[in-house]
């Protein structure tokens, strides 16, 4: 029985999804991981992230679903539609995590789209499109998932490699991928119609305003950098400080630099140093190396660009100064996207359908639908967090916002279904 068939058109209005269900599933792979401090660490390419995907798998296909792991290593669930050769619906996120995470990052999107088809699947409920539930590999620092799906991997694994994390070809192997056919992942519209990604907030901005749904109007544009500082590690006691080429010392000079970056102007731009490693790090040694992680984000490309061209200056005087070389590599970048304006005026127009208030904002977090974008027709939808606390333990948002979030997503992908044609 497909859709169309269901007797009044009030019961496509009334479908809801468990919401109880939803936070049983939320909950159990939030286990996957779990720290003692109430965190999560679900590591992409890690042990854990590979347990989370087979109990998700097992979900997914209990709810009708085949699936697919493509060679980026990302999962893709298929839920068959009237029209199985037309090109799909699709929503998801990710299931990998920050080393100190909450239960909701990435993780709330994925099972919200499988809620969706079991809320279909139960009632033997068929739209005219396939609908896919995606999992992308890695969103937390390469993207590759995305990326690849996106053609945009960089064919050099070089550019992956970082001294914390493994190669990025065995890590993609450990979940299914494969690296030296990473291409095959490539996907335009023949296969997707639209991208929807459901998602926490993570910010203060919906829970401030009082409001229950984001319509993120775009995703920020996002510059990440290892950077590299040599001096030269010497004795502690006997390098006079006129003789020291003390690479901490410049590399707190960069902080500070990019802390003041940050801090200027407009105020909608952000510049974060998250990551130190120093060498050798004993008491009585003069630092030779530091490596620390830049992570800039702004909604437009020229400011970002300003504020790189800024930081390039600011290192140039202290490597000056402190007779240290200091070396920047970039690690990952997003470009600023703005959401299809069809999709987000339907998710809009279902909040309304729904009484559910809502607000638009920009997402200031990078996620892979901004990747996707470059594929297909993308839309988001957010839910609030609590304190706007996110990547950390205390990440929270309340089963009652869980509910109507999936919600939301289930009417705007039938509200999808009929807006884009099959046949
Ligand atoms: O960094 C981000 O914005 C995302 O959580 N990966
Ligand atoms: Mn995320
Ligand atoms: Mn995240």
């Amino acid at each position: 029985m497909n859709l169309r068939t269901l007797s009044k058109p009030a019961s496509i209005d009334s479908l809801s999804i468990n919401g109880e269900r939803l936070m049983q599933t939320l909950n159990a792979i939030g286990s996957i991981g779990a720290l003692p401090n109430g965190g999560v660490r679900r590591l992409a390419f890690g042990p854990e992230d590979v347990q989370a995907r087979q109990t998700l798998q097992r979900w997914l296909e209990a709810a009708g679903m085949t699936v697919t792991i493509d060679t980026a290593g990302n999962m893709i669930g298929r839920y068959p539609g009237r029209f199985p050769n037309a090109p799909a619906l699709a929503t998801g996120s990710h299931l990998d995590t920050v080393p100190n995470a909450g239960i909701y990052d990435g993780v709330y999107g994925v099972l919200a789209g499988l809620e969706v088809i079991r809320t279909l699947h139960e009632r033997g409920i068929r739209l005219d499109h396939s609908v896919e539930v995606i999992v992308f590999a890695d969103e937390e620092r390469t993207m590759i998932g995305s990326k690849a799906m996106a053609g945009q991997v960089n064919p050099d694994p070089e550019y992956y490699a970082h001294p914390h994390y493994a190669p990025i070809q065995p890590s993609l192997q450990n979940i299914g991928g494969n690296w030296t056919q990473l291409s095959q992942a490539k996907r335009n519209t023949d296969h997707l119609a639209a991208f929807v990604e459901l998602h926490v907030e993570q910010g203060p901005v919906l829970e401030a305003a009082g409001v229950s749904i984001g319509l993120v109007t775009g995703i920020v544009g996002q510059r990440r950098y290892a950077i590299t500082i040599d001096g030269q590690s010497s004795h502690a006691g006997t390098t006079p400080m006129s003789m020291r080429q003390d690479a901490l010392v410049a590399a707190a000079q960069v902080i500070l630099a990019v802390n003041q970056i940050g801090c200027a102007n407009n105020g909608d731009q952000v510049a974060t140093v998250g990551a130190i490693k120093l060498s050798p790090n004993v008491a009585n040694t003069i630092p030779g190396k530091v490596e620390i992680m830049l992570d800039m984000r702004d909604l437009s490309n020229e400011y970002l660009d300003q504020m790189l061209a800024t930081l390039e200056q600011r290192m140039a005087a202290i490597a000056e100064s402190t007779q240290t070389r200091i070396h920047l590599k970039p690690q990952l970048r997003n470009e600023p996207t703005p959401v299809n304006r069809h999709i987000y005026n339907t998710i809009a127009q279902v909040c309304d359908n729904l009484n559910l208030s809502a607000s638009p904002l920009p997402s200031r977090a990078s996620h892979d639908a901004q990747i996707i974008a470059n594929i297909t027709d993308m839309g988001m939808i957010f839910v609030p967090s609590e304190g706007g606390v996110s990547h950390a333990e205390t990440e929270y948002t309340s089963p009652e916002h869980c509910a109507q979030g999936a919600n939301v997503l289930l009417h705007t992908l039938l509200q999808l279904d009929q807006h884009y044609r099959c046949s």
